[in-house]
């Protein structure tokens, strides 16, 4: 059996070299204490290389997630700068394994948050909101994975796309947001489906990286987590985000 350290390097490898990989939970399932152990291990991993973290995305923050996956667990993960994809550029399928996209909303942080705070407390930290296209890419076989297989693979993070920042005075409850590929729609929902309200992705994922003694930093960016379900990406598509107030973000998939 394999320690964490050595869990860490097998994730890590996988990401860095995208190459898909048997799931952990094959051989011995990781508690969930064990897999954010491995996930912050092979994190080190990347600082090392040079990476930078920058922020984190919270995940199955919606009910459409959690179903299309099977697990139903809010998790978190880690974003760094090598994640971040250009708004209206051509994303290379060849950095990927079997990439998915899916529609979210991002927060900008202007001030350190963690620990139990209130969704105003969350507010009072932000300094603006923008529409985002998460890029997950499991490194699993399949695309399948258990709650601890999940998380130790830093939840599946691999690439994101930010749009316009907006005031955060701006209402999130309930704004409309249309997944286009190929300018044909194919997932409508709203930003409602994120917790009742992203406000609460945040609130959760100030209390998670406390849990891990870290906090949300001031120009830290939190994912809210996916509205609607992830769209398998394939070369030629084009994919275009609207979200009513927030603006329209985009990409185009290369090879
Ligand atoms: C896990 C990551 C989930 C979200 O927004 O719900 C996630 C996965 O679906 O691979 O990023
Ligand atoms: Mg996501």
């Amino acid at each position: 059996m394999m320690n964490l350290a050595e869990l860490a390097e097998y994730v890590d490898e996988a990401a860095r070299t995208a190459t898909e990989i048997p799931q952990i939970s094959d051989k011995t399932p990781l508690t969930v204490e064990d897999a954010y152990a491995v996930q912050a291990l092979s994190m080190q991993r990347r600082y090392a290389r040079g990476e930078k973290r920058i922020g984190i995305k919270m995940g199955l923050t919606s009910r459409a997630k959690m179903v299309q996956v099977g697990v139903s667990d809010v998790i978190w993960g880690r974003l760094t700068d090598a994640m971040r994809e250009d708004e209206g550029g051509v994303v290379s399928m060849a950095k990927y394994v079997h990439p998915r996209v899916e529609p979210e909303i991002a927060f900008l942080m202007k001030k350190p948050l963690s620990g139990n705070v209130s969704a105003l407390e969350a507010m009072a930290a932000v300094e603006a909101v923008a529409p985002a296209l998460e890029i997950i890419d499991s490194r699993y076989k399949a695309f399948k994975f258990d709650v601890g297989d999940v998380i130790a693979d830093n939840s599946s993070s691999s690439g994101f796309v930010l749009g316009t920042w907006h005031s955060p005075e701006i209402d999130l409850s309930n704004l409309g947001m249309v997944l286009s590929i190929n300018g044909r729609p194919q997932e409508i929902g709203s930003s409602a489906a994120i917790l009742g309200n992203p406000v609460r992705s945040l609130v959760a994922a100030a209390r998670m990286v406390a849990s891990a003694g870290e906090e949300l930093k001031a120009g830290d960016i939190v994912l809210a987590g996916g509205a609607t379900a992830a769209i398998p990406m394939a070369a030629g598509q084009s994919v275009l985000l609207e979200v009513e107030t927030l603006g329209m973000i985009g990409f185009n998939i290369g090879e």
